[in-house]
């Protein structure tokens, strides 16, 4: 009996360590120009699950990577990313992460992570106001994760 018990620790023990090294990296572009029209990223849109990372990769200049005020989970840490600058950010809390390119926000080069569950945080993200062309990329951002 105390020797399945520890089995069982031994093996829950394995089987968090397994998932911790399961982590995963995704990548997401800053791009001029792709078939979505001028300033995007690409992908616009990520699925991952909580602990995972995104790897921003600032493939065109003039860009950045910034997590936009009230578009991220209760407790999570805001990010803000330099200029030309790659930036890597890990993902513990679920819900939904709006992003923003600063320069490019009104001219609609946001993108939305979902992280795990989006229920925690989906309605307050979709509250926010959106200037010119970041409300109709969101729209369609926020009807793509609802199917
Ligand atoms: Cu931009």
């Amino acid at each position: 009996m105390v020797v399945s018990k520890l089995g069982a620790a031994v093996l829950a023990a394995l089987a968090l360590t397994g998932a911790a090294s399961h982590a995963a990296e995704f990548e997401m572009n800053t791009l001029n120009m792709n078939a979505h029209g001028m300033f995007q990223f690409e992908p616009n849109l990520l699925r991952i699950q909580p602990g995972d990372a995104v790897h921003f990769i600032a493939k065109d200049k003039g860009h950045d990577v910034v997590s936009i005020p009230g578009m991220i989970p209760d407790g999570a840490e805001p990010f803000k990313g330099e200029m030309n600058k790659d930036l890597t950010v890990t993902f513990s809390k679920p819900g939904v992460y709006g992003v923003e390119c600063q320069p490019h926000y009104g001219m609609g080069m946001v993108a939305l992570i979902v992280v795990g569950d989006p229920a925690s945080n989906l309605a307050k993200a979709q509250a926010v106001s959106q200037p010119g062309k970041a409300k109709p990329a969101f729209a369609k951002l926020f009807e793509e994760i609802a199917k």
